[in-house]
């Protein structure tokens, strides 16, 4: 699949039927994608033959990276032994029944029930759901606000839109719903002028306490927080953040929602990024790792206090979809785990790669334009500033991160712009010669935008 007339076609045909994600159609059309045809490691290779290193893992999903046939054979065996059935009408299938029982065994204790869904917004939307659903089970029908966060990334079905906190995310459908609402993140680099990140952390926090008071606690549901925020920036909550929620939580009986639909397995370092920040939540929400997005399928977890109360509320759950639990995808996210396992891949990220990558990533400190990197175990974020000594940044219509972006595509390098905030998060099984790779293309797409902008 590599030539010049197949790429004009395929670009022709998707430009005129193909709506895209976060795109502006015409402007794209008028463009023509970039058609994608095979992967292999952590390289993506286009249809005219250039090989590009994906510093992204897809869409920070792609943990064990690509090509690998352990998973396409785990995929195919199901396909041929039980290419569907569900469990809506008193059955199971070994699929679906073993990857309960070895999510229950590696998220942290008492998180022993789950749900499966095929996205991150269908397992958050789902969450929405059961929390409306314990609280009435509770007797107590009043606590239905949802509490996100400004930045905060949760999906995009009209629940997990009003859950994120990305505020573009919003106007075009009229969102957020009705009894969702956001609170501070804990972005010390954008947002904590003179204070300690320490200090900061901790008034971030306490942004969800005050929300509470103000709302009534009789009327909150739930908080939701990724471990550390990915869409939304890379933000890496101080050391303060997480105890401070975890109590304010707890003292005025706020469920807690980790989404770790990309911190979870392995991202962070550890397994998921509750282990990274001890975190205690009520549910937790997989997605993309899960099956290292060769399938589509998602989870939450369920901790011991909504598990107990929906597992014993002797009715019906009225709530699935037709492929919760696909006997394919399951199969697929068994055989994920158990490579992650065997290879120790995120205990390599937590001490081997991860520290590595880490370490490549902050070579770039010196650069002109960057103002911080930061990261942890297979995520890092270099930040772009106008000046590195008081964090400014550059204005908004400059577009300095889109024009990273622009020379890291146009150098066959996929490296995510947020803002002006240059994001990577490769596959974890990435090696050093292609970390000491990627960081080498940064940096030369760097110095092609600090040589653009000045001319500006
Ligand atoms: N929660 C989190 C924390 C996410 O990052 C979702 C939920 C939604 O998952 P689904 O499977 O419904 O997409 C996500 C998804 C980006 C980007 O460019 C990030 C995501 C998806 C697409 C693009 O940063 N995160």
């Amino acid at each position: 699949m590599s030539s010049n007339s197949g790429t004009r076609a395929w670009q022709a045909a998707d430009a005129r039927h193909h709506i895209h994600p976060f795109t502006d159609a015409a402007a794209l059309a008028a463009k023509g994608a970039r058609v994608i045809v095979r992967a292999d490691g952590v390289w993506i290779e286009d249809s005219e033959g250039h090989r590009i290193l994906d510093g992204m893992a897809g869409l920070w999903c792609v943990n064990v990276g690509y090509g690998n046939r352990e998973l396409a054979e785990a995929g195919y065996k199901a396909l041929c032994e039980l290419p569907y059935y569900n469990a809506f009408f008193e059955t199971t299938h070994p699929y679906a029944a073993e990857l309960s029982e070895k999510l229950a065994s590696i998220t942290p204790p008492g998180l022993d029930r789950v749900l499966f869904a095929n996205s991150g917004s269908e397992a958050n939307d789902t969450i929405i759901k059961l929390t409306r659903y314990y609280w009435n089970l509770q007797g107590r029908p009043h606590k239905k606000i949802m509490i996100g966060r400004k930045l905060g990334y949760h999906g995009t079905t009209l629940g997990a839109a009003s859950l994120s906190g990305l505020t573009h995310m919003h106007p075009q459908w009229d969102l957020p719903l009705p009894g969702f609402v956001h609170v501070d993140a804990p972005y010390w680099y954008g947002e904590g002028g003179d204070l300690s990140p320490e200090e900061f952390g901790l008034m971030a926090a306490r942004s969800l306490e005050a929300k509470i008071l103000e709302l009534g606690a009789q009327n909150v549901a739930a908080f939701i927080g990724e471990p550390l925020q990915g869409a939304g920036g890379v933000i890496i909550p101080p050391n303060s953040y997480w105890p401070e929620i975890q109590r304010i939580c707890s003292e005025h009986d706020v469920l807690l929602i980790a989404d770790e639909v990309i911190c979870g397995f392995g991202r962070t370092g550890k397994w998921f990024g509750c282990d990274t920040f001890n975190i205690q939540p009520d549910f937790m929400t997989l997605a993309k790792g899960l099956s290292s997005g060769y399938i589509p399928i998602s989870a939450l977890m369920l901790g011991r206090r909504v598990g107990d109360a929906i597992a014993n509320a002797n009715e019906e759950l009225v709530h699935g979809y037709t492929y919760s639990g696909h006997p394919v995808a399951c199969a697929v996210a068994l055989k994920n785990i158990e490579i992650l396992q065997r290879d120790r891949l995120v205990e390599k990220a937590g001490n081997d790669i991860g520290p590595y990558l880490q370490a490549a990533l902050g070579g770039l400190r010196d650069h002109p334009l960057v103002g911080e990197v930061r990261g942890m175990g297979m995520i890092g974020a270099v930040e772009l500033v106008a000046d590195k000594a008081s964090r400014r940044h550059f204005a908004p219509e400059l577009d300095v991160g889109m024009r990273c972006r622009n020379h890291c595509f146009s150098n066959d390098l996929i490296m995510r712009a947020i803002r002006d905030i240059m994001v990577v998060s490769p596959p974890l099984t990435i090696e050093r010669a292609e970390v000491d790779e990627l960081v080498r293309r940064a940096r030369l797409c760097l110095d092609l935008t600090a040589k653009e902008i000045s001319g500006l």
